[in-house]
């Protein structure tokens, strides 16, 4: 069984990765041969600058380890250090309809937000096709946000194998039960986002105890003092949610625990809980941190096990495409 999933070196990451992300990479590690890749090609889409994609690849290969991929179950490496994802993603662009890619939720939200709005920002979700398709993966731990390029993917995929001959595997979302779609503490109609929002409105990987129990305390809820959920109460709901992440208890169980108790305890006990899973991450975290010699050391190893994973699909796409080789 093949796993994939791929992060952004794009600023600092949050809860909503850790809950979408993170957290399910490390479960699903187990299951089968796993590939995490951090995708630096993805994160020149939208302006940025040159120091930090370098400083913010090195932040999120901690990271990874940090949350407790292991090296040597995990095959952790950056996109850009192998070619193949780049040259995947140009073969696949033959077989991506412009209408398809114009219907990507996505690229209208951040199309809004951005002065400069790059080639690049449109055509990320066939980038992000070739990068799962390249591993022939079973199974694509993924926060809801990214369902519909994933969708996208195995259209491409199919699209690909109905005319050049079956060769590419069609993968599976996995979504979390609970905290596939963290919403901002501020404005919690909103997804929690690197890209939008305020700082209040989200708990950073590494933001110090402190810090998390003053953004959980000053969370936006709801008018009454129910801990449920309902359409009504997006804010009680999300820290439902994110307590359900923390803690490990369902939903369900957690609103049984808070019955007839009010907001201020609850509120309270979720930033508990999240300090008390952020913490030690944040502690090896910052140990990694400290030596980008073994951080580089990993990432080659994990750049030449991805090289030779994706080496066979690639050679086949283009024999396939009728390229000469
Ligand atoms: N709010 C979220 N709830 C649950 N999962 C989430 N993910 C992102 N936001 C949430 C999941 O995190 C993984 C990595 O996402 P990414 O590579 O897109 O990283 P990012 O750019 O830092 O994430 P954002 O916040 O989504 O950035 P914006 O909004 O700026 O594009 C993915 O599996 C994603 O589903």
């Amino acid at each position: 069984m093949r796993i994939f999933s791929g992060i952004q070196p794009t600023g600092a990451k949050h809860f909503g990765n850790y809950s979408g992300g993170f957290r399910q990479y490390v479960a699903t590690q187990e299951q089968g041969e796993a590939f995490f890749c951090v995708v630096d090609l993805h994160s020149i889409t939208v302006d940025y600058k040159p120091q930090e994609l370098h400083e913010a690849t090195l932040d999120l290969a901690a990271m990874l380890f940090a949350v407790g991929l292991d090296p040597r179950r995990s095959t952790v490496f950056v996109q850009s250090h192998v070619s193949a994802h780049a040259e995947a993603a140009w073969l696949l662009g033959a077989v991506t309809g412009f209408g398809e890619l114009r219907r990507m939720t996505q690229f209208k939200d951040k199309s809004d937000a951005q002065e400069f709005v790059s080639a690049g920002l449109f055509t990320y979700p066939i980038l992000m096709a070739g990068d799962i398709l390249l591993y022939q993966t079973d199974l694509v731990p993924i926060g809801d946000d990214q369902r519909q390029h994933l969708e996208l993917a195995r259209d491409i995929g199919a699209r690909f194998n109905a005319r050049f001959g079956e060769t590419l595997k069609l993968p599976r979302g996995i979504y979390p039960e609970a905290g596939a779609r963290i919403m901002d503490l501020q404005e919690p109609d909103r997804k929690m986002s690197t890209s939008t929002g305020s700082e209040m409105g989200k708990v950073l990987m590494v933001d110090s105890p402190e810090l998390i129990k003053k953004k959980l305390m000053s969370a936006v809820t709801d008018i009454g003092r129910e801990v449920r959920r309902a359409g009504d109460k997006p804010g009680i709901s999300n820290l439902i949610e994110i307590m359900s992440v923390a803690s490990g208890e369902p939903p369900d169980a957690i609103e049984a625990r808070y019955d007839g108790s009010g907001y201020g305890r609850f509120k309270a006990d979720v930033a508990d809980a999240v300090v008390e899973v952020l913490t030690p991450i944040r502690a090896r975290y910052l140990d990694l941190r400290s030596d980008p010699g073994e951080l580089h050391r990993l990432l080659a190893e994990g750049a030449e096990k991805a090289r030779a994973a994706s080496h066979p699909t690639l050679t086949s796409m283009y024999e396939r495409m009728g390229f000469t080789r």
